[in-house]
């Protein structure tokens, strides 16, 4: 059994510790203290309470700008064979990229989560014959102009249609269902209103008997609601809380101590049990 299929057979929500090797983050690619910096920071999230560490090189923000593709690998998969070389947890990558996915396999990685759910060239190949999990995330348009003009005919039912697509093309390449998380994909071509729509039907999404992921973390329709402030914390805590309780097995965060604390509590309720 995988480890990321063991993890989730514990039946409690996972939380997946967001680690950016970006250069606007304090890793770079280069040196060797950054290096060490981006795993200390994976050894801390574990700490916290992560169950998966997900580690990007592409900023996937509104307006930024692509990666090319060796410096995509350069931040990436050092960091992937340093956090391996110190741990069992479990690790994803962030990337659309075929060669990155390639690589993150060999570097013993468990899962590529891709916000372009594997449509980019050479992708879907790679990552079927990596055998890792693939997260299917949903986004409306790319990301230089995803929020110019989101607009669906019926929100759920588009994303559900886009899921039944990105599945069947799944099945085509040769990888095996039960490797498969969803994500709706929270601020990837959504308005405010979508987004929150998404966290209070989620349980909708429930119907492809699939894990189910949600990244809410920080965003910015958390922060228009509780202001720009330190409030953005508590109230990522509590959409993650609301997420987990309409079903997500998966949430992707910055604040791991926090939310795992909360995530805790949620549980213990749930089976009225200490744990
Ligand atoms: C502050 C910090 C404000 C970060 C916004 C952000 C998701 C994801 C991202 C997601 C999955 C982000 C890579 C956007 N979001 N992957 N990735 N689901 N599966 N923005 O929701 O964190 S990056």
């Amino acid at each position: 059994m995988s480890r990321i299929t063991g993890l989730l057979a514990e039946k409690r929500p996972l939380i997946m510790g967001i680690l950016n090797v970006t250069p606007d983050s304090f890793y770079d690619g280069g040196r060797y203290n950054s290096l060490s910096a981006a795993k200390e920071h994976a050894l801390q999230l574990l700490q916290q309470g992560a169950d998966i560490i997900d580690v990007g090189g592409e900023s996937t923000r509104p307006g930024a700008n692509p990666v090319p593709e060796q410096e995509e690998l350069d931040r990436v998969i050092p960091v992937i064979e340093a956090i391996r070389a110190e741990t069992d947890v479990c690790i994803s990558v962030d990337t659309s990229t075929a060669s990155v996915m390639e690589q993150a396999a060999k570097a013993d990685c468990d899962a590529v989560n891709d916000v372009r759910a594997l449509t980019r060239n050479g992708a879907m190949p790679a990552a079927a014959a990596s055998g890792l999990h693939v997260c299917l995330m949903h986004m409306q348009g790319q990301p230089q102009t995803m929020q110019e003009q989101p607009s669906y005919i019926d929100l759920v039912e588009d994303i559900k249609s886009f899921f039944i697509d990105r599945i069947e093309a799944c099945r085509v390449a040769g990888i095996n269902r039960k490797l498969l998380i969803l994500d709706p994909g929270f601020g990837f071509g959504k308005t405010p209103e979508h987004n929150l729509m998404l966290i209070n039907r989620l349980a909708e999404f429930q119907s492809f008997g699939l894990p189910l992921l949600v990244g809410l973390s920080r965003k910015s329709t958390i922060g228009m609601i509780t202001g720009l402030s330190d409030a953005r914390l508590s109230g990522s805590v509590a959409g993650a809380i609301v997420a987990v309780s309409h079903g997500a097995n998966i949430v992707r965060v910055h604040d791991v101590a926090q939310t795992s604390a909360a995530l805790k509590v949620v549980h213990a309720i749930k089976s009225e049990r200490l744990q």
